[in-house]
């Protein structure tokens, strides 16, 4: 039997390659070449299928220009907000993503940004790099405690819980807020909010682990920034369009929060320029999920629907 045609939008790690090579006749990216909306209507041309990161974005208006015999579209990520669901669903197209995979390695790099933030680790390690270190000093770089202190997370999912148990094994008290309480059981001892509104004040730190997309679009700005206590630490491992960039930015720069530490942005890789600037901002460029070990699983996870698919079973992490 032919093997399906697979258009795969990005280089993918060489174990995931391997497998994409042996199971599927392939169009791949071995430049890692970014495409333009139009670079991907054309390169769907006679495949049935894409295995697709969330660097490309899928609105209706492509989903509609894509060729009938593109049946599947599988998402190299836990995020599928650049995935225009509701488009898929009217052309019949199934969309999968990879969650569960890569909750760990994203929770990690929550704490490094967490700590990072708190504890001034960009500006230390200027210094030291920079020959700018005289001498051991009682007051230089001198941070923020997490033992004792309130970690609220906003978006109790798989990361977000797994990101509370490590906050928690630093003496962190978790509070948080979610479109739906979880079950008591599942809640950890956390304390919930029903609203983000009441869920702020008590925040000495913030980690926002909630999904991207409309709902959720600049939940943190110059209003709700305002009822975290002074001093703060805002940590984002999710989506950058959850924060206005303006907003944090002015307040990181005024002082009413102490720092940021953030892995995603709005408009990826060109960050909003003021960032570069802040000494109190610890920055990562999107690695929440870059480990070896995340990174083949996170392949192999979008593999196994694309195999389900094709082998006329349902796909495991079908989003439609
Ligand atoms: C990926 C992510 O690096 O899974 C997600 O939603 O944000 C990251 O793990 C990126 O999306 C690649 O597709």
């Amino acid at each position: 039997m032919a093997k399906p045609r697979l258009f795969v939008t990005r280089l993918l790690p060489d174990a995931v390659e391997e497998r994409i090579r042996r199971d599927y006749d392939a169009i791949l990216n071995p430049e890692d070449r970014p495409y333009t909306p139009d670079d991907l209507v054309r390169l769907a041309a006679g495949v049935d299928g894409i295995l697709t990161t969330s660097a490309e974005k899928w609105p209706a208006e492509i989903i509609a220009r894509l060729p009938e015999r593109v049946r599947i579209i599988a998402s190299f990520s836990v995020g599928y907000e650049h995935i225009d669901l509701e488009a898929c669903r009217k052309r019949g197209i199934v969309a999968t993503n990879t969650p569960d995979v890569l909750t760990e390695a994203t929770a990690d790099i929550a704490m490094l940004c967490l700590l990072g933030a708190a504890r001034r680790a960009w500006e230390a390690e200027t210094m030291l790099r920079q020959r700018r270190w005289e001498r051991w000093k009682s007051t230089e770089l001198l941070g923020l405690e997490l033992s004792g202190r309130v970690l609220g997370i906003v978006g109790m999912g798989r990361i977000g819980l797994a990101t509370a148990r490590r906050a928690r094994g630093f003496g962190m008290v978790i509070h948080y807020h979610n479109r739906r309480r979880l079950p008591a059981d599942k809640e950890e001892g956390a304390v919930y909010h029903a609203t983000l509104e009441e869920l702020l004040p008590h925040c000495h730190f913030l980690s926002l682990n909630a999904p991207g997309g409309a709902e959720t679009h600049h939940l943190l700005d110059a209003r709700t920034i305002e009822l975290l206590p002074q001093g703060a630490v805002v940590v984002n491992t999710a989506r950058g369009t959850l924060i206005d960039d303006e907003a944090l930015i002015a307040a990181l720069r005024s002082g009413r929060l102490f720092a940021a530490g953030l892995d995603v942005f709005a408009g990826e890789p060109n960050i909003h320029p003021g960032y570069y600037d802040l000494p109190n901002c610890f920055l990562l460029p999107h690695i929440g999920s870059a480990t070896i070990e995340t990174r083949n699983a996170m392949g192999f996870r979008a593999l196994d629907n694309l195999d389900a698919f094709f082998a006329g079973r349902p796909a495991p992490d079908a989003l439609t």
